[in-house]
């Protein structure tokens, strides 16, 4: 049975888990913030779901719950955040005032986050940069899960990208997606909650097409959304987010993880335009246009727009917890070494 939990109650849930586990302040509720943010909006694969993972870093003394991230200016327009061993989250807010000043101040910025542990969606950091009236691109690597075009091997991480435009009304336009069929997370979820997938999401352990989610977790491999399209994609994730700011690759990443279970240390990507800059004057009313277009389309709605519906309704709704998971971080607080 599910737990209904406010979205205060889950919250403290969470802050309380992350600062009994070794986060000072700064951290906890950066991090509280990123899971929350995830469950407000319905996207529990990569809200509370992934607090075990999180303690479990910090456990293992992988993640610095108290890293204190610094940014620096490699280049004009060129910035760096090295998170210094944390996790993601609070490495994001301290980046995002000099990347949005950057764009506006050039046109384009890019933003490279380092030696950090990323563990999240990936809209969060887009739509926070497209609320400043920028276009935005965040990509970051992770573990091998899937094969390269041709291969059966994992060797690429689900790898995301997400892309965001702003609005003159209403929410962005911000797709967020795997360069997998699914998110891992999702498979995870389907796993706990016995259901099947859809077929092409993923090969058993013995290389055989399986919809069975367990199957792809013990042995097999995901698989790229769109054949060797979404491989390309991912080749482009792990060129970017590793190899043009000097990070790990999937394949290094999990080389020299300790396998606690939480995300291994990586980086992100991240390049911000001002439309302003090269659209002119009347870009906002060109790209609505647009909009306006191609939401006249029936059957059509904006990638982002689930998220906004759920994130109107969760602030009296709440939101539903498993209760073998709210369990669990219960434990995982009570329990702190
Ligand atoms: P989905 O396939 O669920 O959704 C991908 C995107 O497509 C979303 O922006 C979604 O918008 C949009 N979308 C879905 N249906 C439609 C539709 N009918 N019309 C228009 N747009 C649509 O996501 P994934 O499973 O690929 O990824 C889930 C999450 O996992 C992402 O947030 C990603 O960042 C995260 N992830 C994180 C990783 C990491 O290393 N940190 C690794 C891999 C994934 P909407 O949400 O509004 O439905
Ligand atoms: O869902 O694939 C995933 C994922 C990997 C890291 C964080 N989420």
């Amino acid at each position: 049975m599910p737990i209904r939990c406010s979205l205060d109650e889950a919250r403290a849930l969470a802050r309380d888990c992350l600062l009994a586990n070794g986060c000072d302040e700064a951290n906890a509720e950066a991090v509280t913030e990123t899971v929350m943010a995830a469950e407000r909006d319905g996207c529990p694969s990569h809200g509370l779901f992934r607090l075990p993972g999180y303690v479990a870093a910090l456990r293992s003394g992988k993640v610095d719950g108290k890293a204190s991230p610094i940014v620096a200016e490699a280049a004009p327009g060129m910035l760096r955040v090295d998170a210094r061993g944390g996790f993601a989250p609070l490495a994001l807010q301290a980046g995002r005032e000099p990347l949005i000043e950057a764009a506006r101040r050039q046109g384009v910025a890019a933003l490279g986050l380092v030696r950090v542990h990323h563990f999240a969606a990936l809209w969060i950091e887009v739509e926070s940069l497209v609320a400043a009236e920028l276009c935005a691109l965040a990509c970051t690597a992770y573990m091998p899960a899937m094969p390269p075009a041709g291969g059966k091997q994992p060797f690429f991480g689900t790898n995301p990208m997400a892309f965001g435009w702003p609005r003159r009304d209403g929410p962005p336009m911000v797709f967020d997606m795997a360069s997998a069929a699914m998110a891992r997370g999702e498979v995870m979820i389907a796993a706990r909650e016995g259901h099947e997938l859809p077929p092409g999401v993923g090969l058993d352990a013995a290389g055989e097409p399986t919809t069975d989610p367990q199957a792809i977790l013990d042995g097999g491999v995901m698989l790229p959304f769109g054949g060797y399209k979404g491989a390309s994609i991912a080749m482009m994730v792990e060129l970017l987010a590793a190899g043009l700011i000097g990070e790990r690759f999937s394949f290094e990443a999990a080389e020299q993880d300790n396998k606690d279970g939480g995300p291994p240390r990586g980086g992100e990507f991240i390049l911000a335009l001002d439309p302003a800059r090269l659209g002119g004057e009347d870009w906002q009313a060109h790209s609505e246009a647009f909009f306006e277009r191609m939401l006249a389309i029936e059957g059509v709605r904006l990638p982002g727009a689930r998220r906004h519906g759920t994130r109107a309704r969760t602030p009296d709704s709440g939101i539903e917890v498993p209760d073998a998971l709210h369990a669990k971080i219960r434990g995982l607080t009570e329990g702190a070494p």
